[in-house]
């Protein structure tokens, strides 16, 4: 059951790389997401082709008039199938890994892009059934949040990030970063990769790593350590870490001896 989502903007050549390189590519290729931009603009019946006009009572730039988007949207929706209607805003729900996942139980979704001041309310009021914001930030204009969008929510589908991997798997939907990663070569400037990633060590590896996550989270996001499902090993290492002057990993004081013969290659 393939994913499709349309896109409606006034921009849709900003969509054209973004969405095709890479893994979207491929998903796209596969058949696994179908991805649709729509050109508000076409949906204009004047001469001029005019989408956006003065805010009613005044002040600053301009507002997306609500006609050529209704119309826009009615025309996807007349393709009958059940739909879902997103409107990118700061105003919105803010965009996390469980919205995402949320999102990608749903087989179609229209992503409205807007410009300038915004789109007239009664666009929200008669079309919208959702308003999502990628962050407390101000862009000029919705593509990229719907971009990001898109990107997170196509993971969710099964097959796009490959047979072996799946976005459940990310540690991120475990509610703690990842740990550090590490590749050839073993010596970079005298930086140097941690020796237990050498050792051949399986179970001493997940524990470091699980140290190092968990490590990095109590830095970087405690917020995340709050919610995360911590084992009682991981209440132990936490408790290291608390005691410990270590500095996140990045020691590298062995680093100098006969590190050559370490590379794998
Ligand atoms: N997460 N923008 C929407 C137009 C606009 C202006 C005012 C409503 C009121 C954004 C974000 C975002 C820029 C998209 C302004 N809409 N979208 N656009 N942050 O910054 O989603």
């Amino acid at each position: 059951m393939r994913m499709r989502f349309d896109i409606l903007t006034l921009f849709p050549n900003m969509f054209s790389s973004p969405l095709r390189e890479s893994i979207l590519g491929k998903a796209i290729e596969r058949g696994l997401i179908q991805i649709q931009t729509i050109n508000i603009r076409d949906f204009t019946l004047d001469k001029h082709q005019v989408v956006d006009d003065t805010p009613y009572g005044g002040g600053q730039g301009m507002v997306m008039k609500v006609e050529p988007v209704a119309r826009a949207i009615e025309s996807v929706k007349a393709q009958n199938s059940p739909v879902w209607t997103i409107y990118l805003t700061p105003q919105g729900t803010p965009f996390n890994q469980d919205l995402a996942r949320r999102l990608s139980t749903q087989p179609h979704l229209i992503l409205l892009c807007g410009r300038y001041e915004g789109v007239d309310e009664r666009v929200k009021d008669l079309f919208v059934d959702e308003e999502i914001s990628i962050g407390d930030y101000v862009l000029t204009g919705g593509e990229l949040a719907a971009m990001v969008l898109v990107d997170a929510v196509s993971r969710f589908i099964p097959g796009v990030l490959g047979s072996d991997r799946s976005a459940v798997e990310d540690s991120f939907f475990n509610s703690l970063l990842e740990y550090p990663q590490y590749t050839r070569p073993f010596d970079f400037k005298g930086r140097c990769v941690p020796e237990v990633l050498l050792s051949g060590n399986h179970s001493a590896i997940s524990l470091w790593r699980r140290k190092e996550a968990l490590r990095r989270t109590w830095v970087r996001r405690p917020d995340l350590l709050e919610k995360a499902n911590l084992s009682g090993e991981d209440r132990k290492l936490l408790e290291e870490i608390r005691k410990s002057n270590d500095d996140c990993g990045l020691g590298n004081a062995d680093c100098a001896a006969g590190s050559s013969t370490r590379d794998k290659s």
